[in-house]
């Protein structure tokens, strides 16, 4: 999405595993590889999902450059990913190890959600968590939405609904927002409008 917003030509390219792990810096996905030229040689390569993201955000100015207002941002992208690995941690236990997990996700889930609802009316209910704009924090929190709504009902078919029952008006004008604005086009026109998923039955 930062890539799209930005306007920057780019490709997602799927390296063979595992043959490709040994070339990647840290062994895993996802690897930015930053290519100034046509000449193919990477001027700029970084691993790190959240460093990844922040440095992309930084560039592109998504984040203010106002250090403690790009922190207020960044901590909501990090509480994300804790969120997320408390759903996929859980999947595989059993029993009642994984109640336990499940109720400590569904307690962050609840919690998130207050939060987002919170700064958004915080900034006037306007489809954005900061300022006037498109920022980082938008974009990361319709990733946190679409991942669950969309993708992890692959992994766990109850997932999507209990996460859309935490969808308030707030949430989901930030949603529309996020997917009415042109910056965005290409993202939603391949990867789908969240929207409709949530108004689904
Ligand atoms: N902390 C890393 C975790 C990276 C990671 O675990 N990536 C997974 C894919 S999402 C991976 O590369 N799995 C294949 C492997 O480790 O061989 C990040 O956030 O980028």
């Amino acid at each position: 999405m930062l890539l799209t917003a930005a306007k920057v030509e780019w490709v997602e390219e799927h390296p063979e595993w595992p043959q490709e792990k040994a070339n990647q810096p840290f062994g895993h996905l996802p690897v930015l590889v930053e290519k100034s030229g046509d000449e193919g040689c990477p001027d700029f390569i970084l691993s790190e999902s959240g460093s990844i993201e922040r440095y992309l955000a930084r560039t592109f100015n998504f984040v203010p450059t106002d250090l403690k207002q790009a922190a207020r941002q960044e901590q909501l992208r990090d509480q994300h990913l804790d969120v997320i690995l408390a759903f996929f941690n859980q999947l595989h236990m059993v029993d009642d190890a994984k109640k336990e997990k499940r109720g400590e996700f569904d307690e962050m889930l609840v919690k998130i959600a207050e939060i987002h609802t919170a700064i958004l009316k915080n900034n006037g209910d306007c489809g954005h968590l900061f300022g006037k704009e498109l920022s980082f924090a938008d974009m990361s929190t319709y990733a946190f939405y679409k991942l669950f709504v969309m993708y992890a009902v692959e992994f766990d078919a109850t997932v999507g609904s209990v996460v859309k029952d935490k969808i308030t008006p707030e949430i989901l004008n930030l949603i529309r927002t996020v997917e009415a604005n042109p910056m965005l086009d290409g993202h939603v026109s391949k990867k789908g409008r969240l929207v409709e998923h949530i108004l689904a039955k």
